[in-house]
């Protein structure tokens, strides 16, 4: 195949955003923000430069508060150092002539009092324990079940906005390129989007339109600091990550992309196929498309993709762009590999989470 004729290879403008090609790198959670504070620093820059031929580097998840982190060692936006160590990480890709934005996140229920403020419970829509769902609170303990969240009052939920408005302003002042808001993989936009863990008898719960409601309020906070199209979001509709499910994901999600197009965002990214839960067998092709129909932009297609599935679904038009995780841990040439069809190398999962430089930023180019 020649390189015209390459679809992943042809450049795309996603919002206000030209990409110079459709390979996109994935969140990924590699916990080695600099402690204490939780602050990005030069090692986080040298990984994300070397993956800015990427066409599109979306960073990781990083929490907007205290109350939002769950895991140890994962970044925050809510310090000024920490801005200042996101500058590090955004003008090292700039200088690379990459574009890159920033995952907002809050965990909800997937936390720990050691983990939270004054020791208190993680927050949720509803007081429900997630089965089998467990996070890492520091090397001594390793992974730890979650407990039981606190339901959140109706009167809270707008400090929560809050937070991330807060986020979106400080990752303006870090030098991104965008905002991807984590409305996937179980964490606190999720608990309120899905049936199974919001019980709520408020505004915020019960129908569809009220589960949305407070992901919308997200959704409108970060579009007024940024824009919609430099504002996206990311999705697991039928992940059960997180002990994770909803009763009728076509109808939930159908409804939540026709108000999320109403918002003005660039993006819808899907987690389509994970390799953390035991998802449905291959693409769930009526929520992908109940997606497609409500959501007039663009739409970024997300799991265990290869390049030729790639090629052909967006061809086919059920996705725009693919963006790949694993792949760009282990391959931070990964576009090129693509182009020339080159080998990939192996991943090793037990350098995925916390530790060094090994297995993040010494993986080799081709040649
Ligand atoms: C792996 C480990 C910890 C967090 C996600 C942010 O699943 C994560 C995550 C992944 O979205």
């Amino acid at each position: 195949m020649t390189e015209a004729q390459d679809v992943l290879f042809d450049p795309f403008t996603l919002g206000d955003l030209s990409l110079r090609n459709r390979v996109i790198m994935a969140p990924l959670t590699r916990s080695r923000a600099q402690q204490p504070g939780d602050i990005p620093w030069e090692l986080n820059a040298t990984y994300y430069a070397q993956r800015a031929s990427a066409g599109l580097i979306i960073a990781e998840a990083t929490q907007v508060s205290p109350q939002g982190k769950g895991y140890a060692f994962t970044p925050g936006i809510y310090s000024d150092e920490q801005v200042e160590g996101w500058r590090k990480v955004t003008s090292a890709v700039h200088r690379e002539g990459g574009k890159i934005i920033l995952q907002l996140w809050h965990v909800g229920r997937i936390s720990r009092p050691e983990l939270q403020p004054n020791g208190q419970k993680p927050v949720a829509p509803s007081a429900i324990r997630p089965e089998g769902a467990q996070t890492f609170i520091d090397e001594k303990s390793g992974m730890v079940d979650v407990l039981e969240p606190r339901e959140l009052t109706s009167d809270e939920i707008p400090g929560i906005v809050e937070q991330y408005r807060l986020g979106a302003e400080n990752a303006r002042r870090a030098g991104f390129d965008g905002i991807e808001i984590h409305g996937a993989n179980g964490y606190l936009i999720d608990q309120f989007i899905r049936s199974k863990t919001n019980l709520r008898s408020d505004s915020y719960g019960g129908s569809i339109e009220n589960r949305i409601r407070f992901p919308m309020m997200v959704v409108d906070a970060v579009v007024g600091v940024w824009g919609g199209q430099r504002t996206g979001i990311r999705l697991s509709p039928t992940g059960t990550f997180n002990d994770m499910q909803d009763d009728d994901p076509v109808s939930t999600y159908g409804t939540l992309a026709s108000h999320l197009d109403d918002s003005g965002i660039a993006f819808i990214e899907v987690v389509e196929d994970s390799f953390q839960g035991n998802e449905v067998e291959g693409r769930p092709e009526s929520v992908i498309h109940a997606i497609r129909s409500g959501f007039t932009r663009t739409y970024i297609g997300n799991g265990n993709y290869t390049a030729d599935e790639a090629r052909s679904r967006i061809k086919a038009g059920l996705c725009d762009l693919v963006s790949f995780g694993r792949p760009f841990i282990s391959n931070p040439d990964l576009p090129e590999r693509l182009r020339q069809g080159a080998p990939l190398n192996d991943y090793d999962p037990a350098t995925f989470y916390g530790g060094d430089a090994h297995g993040y930023t010494d993986y080799p180019l081709l040649g």
